[in-house]
């Protein structure tokens, strides 16, 4: 992880090192936090965030979801954001802020423990890798089942369901693929680890429902305005796994894997077997978008001053 200088903790700015909680905090014992991964990427105004308010808008639906009060309002929270961007001096970061029950009592009930909120950025390149990027990469559907709104909240991006992630994540790299890809219990295609997933066959443009128990993505949202825009039909359907072994196109979304395609899933070529022309299409208009090249879509970019 590559360190910058200053992280937001509850209102005070202290250094990267200094930014440390009890050992006895709520949400380090039964995963009551909730987070959320945003970008800032260099454009000719300087360092801008992409869909700041979307995105602190689902850090409090996830809270609101675990019942939890987040003792900060929106725009303090986007403010205190934006100054620590310039504060520590990046052109481009990605930004995981995240509010946590903290230290008071340990028990299931949450209780009367304080809500704290830390503000962390760094750099982080690519996530599946410049290759991945490129050329695609290997996935694996996981043994793993993505969790339903009978168990956990699939819409709350809290702590405790990136262990169920973790667990399909850590199979698929340990099996030589990327990325995996998770079903729902139902055995419908639900998403990535920590991606939204989007089919293209016959020039139309699928991606399960909220339904099947994907997070909102909000890349996800983005690509699909942009492909509309681009003229193409986009639908929310449900998917099977021989769906996306007979694709024309595979690719992920996500704030860290931007549009990442896949070229192979379990020992399937998908396609042609490298980048599809129409996820690059895609995959270009968001990187000249999010890097301000864009001005029809100004309005997803919040240039920190
Ligand atoms: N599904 C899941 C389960 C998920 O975690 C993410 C984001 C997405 C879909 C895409 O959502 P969006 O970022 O709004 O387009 N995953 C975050 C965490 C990744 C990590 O490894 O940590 C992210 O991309 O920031």
């Amino acid at each position: 992880m590559k360190e910058s200088k200053l992280i937001w903790m509850s209102g005070k700015v202290v250094d990267w090192k200094d930014a440390k909680i009890h050992v006895l905090s709520h949400g380090l014992h039964y995963g009551t936090a909730v987070f959320e991964g945003i970008r800032a990427y260099q454009t000719d105004k300087g360092p801008a965030i992409f869909r700041v308010e979307e995105h602190y808008e689902r850090l409090y639906d996830s809270a609101k979801i675990i019942q939890m009060e987040i003792p900060f309002d929106k725009d303090t929270l986007i403010n205190a954001t934006c100054n620590l961007i310039s504060d520590n001096k990046l052109d481009s970061c990605y930004i995981r802020p995240i509010a946590y029950f903290g230290y008071n009592e340990l028990g299931l009930n949450p209780g009367e423990n304080p809500v704290e909120v830390g503000i962390a950025m760094w750099e982080w390149g690519t996530y599946l890798g410049q290759d991945g990027l490129e050329n695609g990469i290997k996935c694996k559907i996981s043994s793993w089942t993505r969790l339903d709104s009978r168990i956990m909240s699939p819409h709350a991006k809290t702590a405790a369901n990136y262990v169920n992630s973790g667990f399909a994540k850590r199979e698929a790299l340990s099996c030589g693929y990327d990325e995996a890809i998770l079903l729902n219990s139902n055995g419908f295609i639900a998403e990535g680890p920590g991606e939204n997933l989007f089919l293209i066959k016959d020039n139309v443009i699928y991606t399960p429902p909220i339904q099947d128990c994907v997070l909102k993505g909000i890349t996800a949202n983005s690509v699909i305005t942009i492909a509309k825009n681009l003229g193409y039909e986009v639908e929310h359907k449900s998917l099977i796994r021989d769906e996306l072994f007979l694709a024309d196109e595979l690719f992920f979304t996500g704030t860290a894997a931007e549009v990442t395609p896949i070229r192979e899933v379990d020992e399937r070529i998908i396609g042609s077997g490298k980048r599809g022309p129409i996820t690059e299409k895609i995959q270009s208009e968001f990187f000249d978008i999010v890097h301000g090249k864009k001005s029809a879509y100004s309005d997803w970019l919040k240039v920190v001053n």
